[in-house]
């Protein structure tokens, strides 16, 4: 991968990071280390694979921060826009809602729905003979819902190679460990047998993501793209733990958090 095309998607994520931090600050809102955890994988899907067309569904719905600021840094939002997030009235909720927002075609948040309708849309673009992908970010906290493994099947029984389903496989969900709610491993495998030609990435790493592209490209089936990442990574105090997840924003927690992600920012254009 070319190191002016790795430096844009760094700068780009940075900006990202730096917006919905501030969002979580002005809402004192929770959710943080979510967004730290996928903030990767959704630059690199919208600004290095998918195309203008294309559909890009986040399955994980309380990470919608992430999502708005990706949307602000395509232009789609204004940052008014960005400042009504969490507000009465706002379209901004704190889970993408239904319709009213360009990319956005769904309301997520009600974990393990988001794969199923990745898979209807993959279907229809099918029947339409359209090119269109439907890329479909999902955690894995909710895989333990049973409709996301229906959604699986019926992706393989169809064989929607237009379908890339992108997993935030950062081993934390709501109350603990993933492993220890309800064991997902070995994930791989599982996901083989089920029909799916599965790749391991390391979902905060651009290089790697681009090399999973590139085997996604030459499958004859679809492809599900496990994406080991970090909750609440930078953020030194709370990086790989629960607490990221709900702990509010306070505002003495913004300074401290910016101050660790524009360091991890730094390392990472320093590696180039
Ligand atoms: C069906 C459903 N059950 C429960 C919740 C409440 N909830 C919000 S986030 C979350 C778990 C988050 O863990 P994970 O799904 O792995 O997401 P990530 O680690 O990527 O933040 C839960 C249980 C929900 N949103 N939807
Ligand atoms: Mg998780």
């Amino acid at each position: 991968m070319e190191k002016s095309v790795q430096q844009d998607l760094l700068n780009k994520a940075f900006s990202i990071k730096k917006r919905f931090l501030g969002m979580y600050k002005a809402a004192n809102a929770g959710h943080v280390g979510c967004s730290l955890s996928v903030a990767e994988i959704i630059t690199f899907v919208r600004f290095n694979w998918m195309k203008d067309n294309d559909e890009i569904i986040l399955s994980k719905g309380h990470a919608a921060a992430a999502i708005y600021s990706m949307l602000a840094e395509e232009g789609i939002l204004s940052e008014d826009d960005i400042k009504t997030f969490y507000k009465n009235n706002t379209y901004l909720a704190a889970h993408p809602p239904v319709n009213k927002i360009k990319r956005v075609p769904f309301a997520t948040g009600s974990l393990g729905h988001g794969l199923s309708i990745a898979a209807g849309l993959g279907l229809a673009q099918k029947l339409k003979k359209s090119d269109k992908k439907v890329f479909c970010i999902t955690s894995d906290g909710e895989i333990n819902e049973g409709s996301t493994w229906e959604a699986a099947l019926f992706i393989a029984h169809h064989n929607l190679k237009n379908v890339v389903w992108l997993m935030d496989r950062n081993r934390l969900q709501g109350f603990g460990l993933t492993e220890d709610v309800m064991k997902l491993e070995p994930l791989d495998k599982k996901l083989e047998a089920f029909g799916f030609n599965v790749i391991i990435a390391e979902g905060h790493n651009f290089a790697s993501l681009e090399e999973a592209k590139n085997k996604a490209a030459k499958s004859d089936i679809p492809t599900a793209i496990i994406c080991n990442t970090t909750k609440g990574r930078s953020w030194k105090l709370y990086e790989g733990k629960l607490d990221s997840h709900y702990l509010p924003m306070k505002d003495d927690h913004y300074d401290v958090i910016l101050a660790d992600v524009e360091i991890d920012y730094n390392n990472q254009i320093s590696k180039l």
